[in-house]
C-alpha cells in the first residue's frame, strides 16, 4: 500500500500536537493511518449498519429494514425492533466476551501465581482478605497462598456455573438494586452462560420480542461488569498491588532516543508486568549495552499502558488513536501485543521502519507480524525471548523523531480503596467527605468519561466534554484511552484545579488531587461500580446507585466492549450519554432504551453527538437527581469555612499515599 500524501493538514481531526508533528515528518510521509483510510474510502459509514438495521443472521438475508416500511422487513418478517435490539445484544456479548476471556487469563494467571508457579506474589494482602469475606472462604491460621488458591477456585468456578444462583461479586452491590435484579429476572448465573444466550437467543427464529432480548443484554452486562471485569480488576490488584496515586508521564514523547524502546499494547497485564521485571533484569540490560543502547525504554499503549500505568509509572506512549503514529516515529524497536484494539495495520507501518511487531497470544495473530507465544509458565523466560528480539532490532534503527513538544505529566492511581484514604484520611478511609462534598455542593456530583478514541470525532472531544464538567464543580473519573488522551492535555494533574469550578477546585487544592482521577484500564471500570457502591453504602445519597448525582459518558466509543460497560453502568442505575449508538433505525428499541429503561432500571441511554450538549446533558441529569435528593438549594454554600478545611486535612495529602497508602507490601 504505497499511496503517499501531503502531511497531515487535511486532517481536520486531529488536534493533538505530538500525533501532527510526527505525521509531519518526512520520515512518515508514507505512513497510511487510520486517518488516510477514512478519508480515501470517501464513503459514509452504511446507514443499516449505523442505525442497526442491517440483519446477517441468516442465510435468506442479508435483510436491509426500514422502520415503519412493510416492503422492507426481514424475510422472515423480523421488524426494526426485532433487528435493531438482536444487533444492540450481540454487541454486549462481543464486549461481555473480550472482559470474559481477559478475566479467566488473570484468575488462571491468579492461581498460579497463589501455587508459586509464577514470578509474581500475592501483595494486597487487605484486599485478599476482603474477597475472602465475599467467597466465603475461611482466613483463620491460614497462609495467604492457600487463601488466594481457594479464592481463585471459585472464582473460575464462575466462569461455567450452570446452577441459576447468581454470580458471587453480585453481593457487593447495595441490597436495593440486587433485589431490583432478582425482580427483573436479569441475576447473571454463569459469566460464559450469560454470552452464550445472547448468541442464541439472537439466532434466526428465537427472541422476537425487544423488550425480552434486552433483559438478556443488560443479563450478560452486568455478568461482565460485576462478574468477570469486577473479578479480573481485584485479582491483578491483589497480585501486581492495588494502585495508589503516583506520577508518570504521557505522549509520544516518552519514547527515548538511546534506549531500546518497546512497546506495550493489548489489555492483559501478565504480559506486562514479566516485562516489566525482564527489562530491569542486568542479563537484559548487558545485552542492551552491548548493542549500543543506554537502557531499555518499556512504555505503554491502550489499556495494557494504563494497567503499568497506574501500578508501576511506566508511561504511556500512546492511546488506540496514536498505535501507528507510535510506530511512525522510527524509534521503537518492537511493538508487543496481546489482545484487543490492536489495528492490523500496525504490521503495514512496521514494514517502513526496523520494528518487529511481536504478537504473544495464540488468540491474536497477524499477517506480518513476529509470533512469540507467551508461556504463562515461564512468564519471564517469554519476556526476556521478547527483549532479546528487540535488542537485536536496535542497530537497525534508522531515521527517527520523538516529539518533545507535549509531554505531559499526570497523577494516576485511583483506585476506589486510594479515593477512600484520599478524601476520608489515612486512619478513617471513608467516602463521608466526597458525600458531604456533593451534599453541601462543593462538589456538583461525579461524571465518569471511559472508553476509546475514534476517527469518527475530532480527537479533543474528550477535553470538551471533562473542561465543560470539571468547570461545573463535577468531579470527573476516567479510565481506558480516555484517560490517555486526558492526560495528554494537561488535566489529568493537581495542577488543573484551576480549571474547575469554585467548589471542585477548592476541594482539589486542599487535598491536592486532580479534577480527573485516572481510574485505570477499560477493565477498571468495575472499580466505578464500586466507588458508587460505597457512596451509597456511605449514606446521605438515596439508597441506590440511580439515586446519585452521577453520569457516564464514552463519548468516542470504538470498541464493542463500551456498549457492554454502558450496558453495566445502565442496568446499575447510571444515566449513561454517547455520542452515537447503533439503536436509532428502530424508534421502538430507541424510546425504550433512552426512556423505559430508566423506569426499569432507573438508568438510561441517551446521544447527543455534540460534545459540549454532550456535557450540558450530563450536568443537567446530576442537578435532577440533586433536587429529588433534596439538595439542589444547598450548591449556592461553595466556600470552605475552617472546620471543613481541617476535616479534609484529615484525609491523606496526595504525596503521603504514595508512601503510606492503603496496599500494604
Ligand atoms: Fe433476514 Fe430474518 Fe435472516 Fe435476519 S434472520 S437475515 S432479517 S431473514
Ligand atoms: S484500549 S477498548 S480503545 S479504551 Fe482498553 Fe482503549 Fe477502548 Fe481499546
Amino acid at each position: 500500500m504505497a499511496i503517499s500524501r501531503n502531511g497531515c493538514e487535511s486532517c481536520t481531526e486531529i488536534t493533538c500536537t505530538s500525533t501532527k508533528s510526527v505525521l509531519s515528518q518526512d520520515l512518515a510521509k508514507n505512513v497510511i493511518t487510520a486517518y488516510d483510510r477514512v478519508r480515501m474510502r470517501g464513503m459514509s459509514a452504511c446507514l443499516f449498519g449505523s442505525t442497526g438495521t442491517c440483519c446477517r443472521n441468516c442465510n435468506m438475508g442479508p435483510c436491509q429494514i426500514i422502520d415503519g416500511v412493510d416492503e422492507m422487513i426481514g424475510i422472515c418478517g423480523a421488524t426494526a425492533d426485532t433487528v435493531v435490539a438482536r444487533n444492540f445484544a450481540r454487541t454486549i456479548a462481543g464486549g461481555s466476551a473480550a472482559h470474559t476471556d481477559h478475566a479467566r487469563e488473570m484468575v488462571k494467571g491468579f492461581i498460579a501465581t497463589a501455587k508459586g508457579e509464577t514470578p509474581h506474589e500475592i501483595k494486597d494482602v487487605n484486599k485478599l482478605m476482603m474477597l475472602a469475606e465475599v467467597f466465603g472462604v475461611a482466613t483463620e491460621g491460614r497462609d495467604k497462598n492457600d487463601i488466594a488458591l481457594e479464592i481463585g477456585q471459585l472464582a473460575l468456578a464462575d466462569f461455567g456455573k450452570q446452577d441459576d444462583k447468581p454470580v458471587t461479586m453480585l453481593k457487593r452491590a447495595p441490597k436495593k438494586r440486587q433485589e431490583l435484579w432478582k425482580r427483573l429476572g436479569v441475576e447473571p448465573r454463569g459469566i460464559d452462560r450469560e454470552v452464550v444466550e445472547i448468541m442464541h437467543r439472537t439466532h434466526m427464529g428465537v427472541d422476537q420480542e425487544y423488550h425480552n432480548i434486552m433483559l438478556q443484554g443488560a443479563r450478560c452486562a452486568l455478568g461482565d461488569g460485576w462478574g468477570s471485569s469486577m473479578l479480573s480488576t481485584e485479582l491483578t490488584d491483589i497480585m501486581f498491588g492495588t494502585p495508589v496515586p503516583r506520577r508518570a508521564i504521557v505522549d509520544l514523547g516518552v519514547l527515548k532516543p538511546d534506549e531500546v524502546n518497546v512497546t506495550v499494547h493489548g489489555h492483559e497485564p501478565l504480559l506486562a508486568e514479566a516485562l516489566c521485571l525482564a527489562a530491569q533484569d542486568e542479563e537484559m540490560l548487558a545485552l542492551a549495552r552491548k548493542v549500543g543502547a543506554k537502557g531499555i525504554n518499556l512504555a505503554g499503549v491502550c489499556c495494557t499502558g494504563n494497567e503499568i500505568l497506574m501500578r508501576r509509572g511506566i508511561p504511556v506512549a500512546a492511546g488506540f488513536v496514536q498505535q501507528e503514529m507510535a510506530l511512525a516515529t522510527g524509534a521503537i524497536e518492537a511493538m508487543v501485543v496481546d489482545v484487543q484494539c490492536i489495528m492490523q495495520s500496525v504490521a503495514e507501518v512496521a514494514k517502513s521502519f526496523h520494528t518487529d511487531v511481536i504478537t504473544t497470544n495464540y488468540r491474536a495473530k497477524m499477517p506480518g507480524a513476529v509470533h512469540i507465544q507467551f508461556n504463562e509458565e515461564d512468564p519471564m523466560g517469554s519476556a526476556k525471548e521478547i527483549l532479546r528480539k528487540a535488542i537485536g532490532n536496535f542497530k537497525k534503527r534508522g531515521d527517527f523523531y520523538i516529539p518533545q513538544e507535549s509531554k505531559l505529566d499526570v497523577v494516576v492511581g485511583f483506585s476506589h480503596e486510594t479515593i477512600n484514604y484520599m478524601l476520608g484520611g489515612r486512619f478513617r478511609a471513608s467516602y463521608r467527605p466526597l458525600n458531604d462534598n456533593i451534599i453541601n455542593g462543593r462538589i456538583r456530583g461525579v461524571a465518569a468519561i471511559v472508553g476509546c478514541d475514534n476517527y469518527k470525532y475530532a480527537d479533543n472531544n474528550h477535553e470538551i466534554i471533562a473542561r465543560e464538567l470539571i468547570k461545573n464543580d463535577v468531579l470527573v473519573l476516567a479510565t481506558g484511552c480516555a484517560a490517555t488522551a486526558l492526560g495528554r492535555v494537561g488535566l489529568v494533574r493537581p495542577e488543573a484545579a484551576e480549571f474547575a469550578g469554585p467548589g471542585l477546585r477548592e476541594v482539589c487544592e486542599t487535598v491536592g488531587m486532580p479534577p480527573i482521577l485516572h481510574c485505570g484500564s477499560c477493565v477498571d471500570n468495575s472499580r466505578l461500580l464500586i466507588a458508587a457502591t460505597e457512596m451509597v453504602r456511605e449514606g446521605g445519597l438515596g439508597d441506590d446507585i440511580s439515586d446519585l448525582p452521577m453520569a457516564g459518558t464514552a463519548p468516542l466509543w470504538m470498541s464493542e466492549k463500551a456498549v457492554a460497560i454502558g450496558q453495566y453502568f445502565v442496568s446499575s442505575g447510571a444515566y449513561v450519554i454517547f455520542q452515537n449508538l447503533p439503536l436509532t433505525g428502530s424508534k421502538n428499541f430507541h424510546k425504550f432504551m433512552t426512556g423505559g429503561m430508566d423506569e426499569m432500571y432507573g438508568g438510561r441511554w441517551d446521544i447527543e453527538e455534540d460534545p459540549l450538549k454532550l456535557a450540558q446533558k450530563m450536568i443537567a441529569r446530576i442537578d435532577l437527581k440533586r433536587k429529588e435528593l433534596g439538595i439542589d438549594k444547598k450548591r449556592e454554600r461553595v466556600l470552605f469555612d475552617m472546620e471543613m478545611r481541617r476535616d479534609l486535612g484529615t484525609g491523606a495529602p496526595l504525596k503521603d499515599i504514595g508512601c503510606h497508602g492503603p496496599t500494604p507490601a
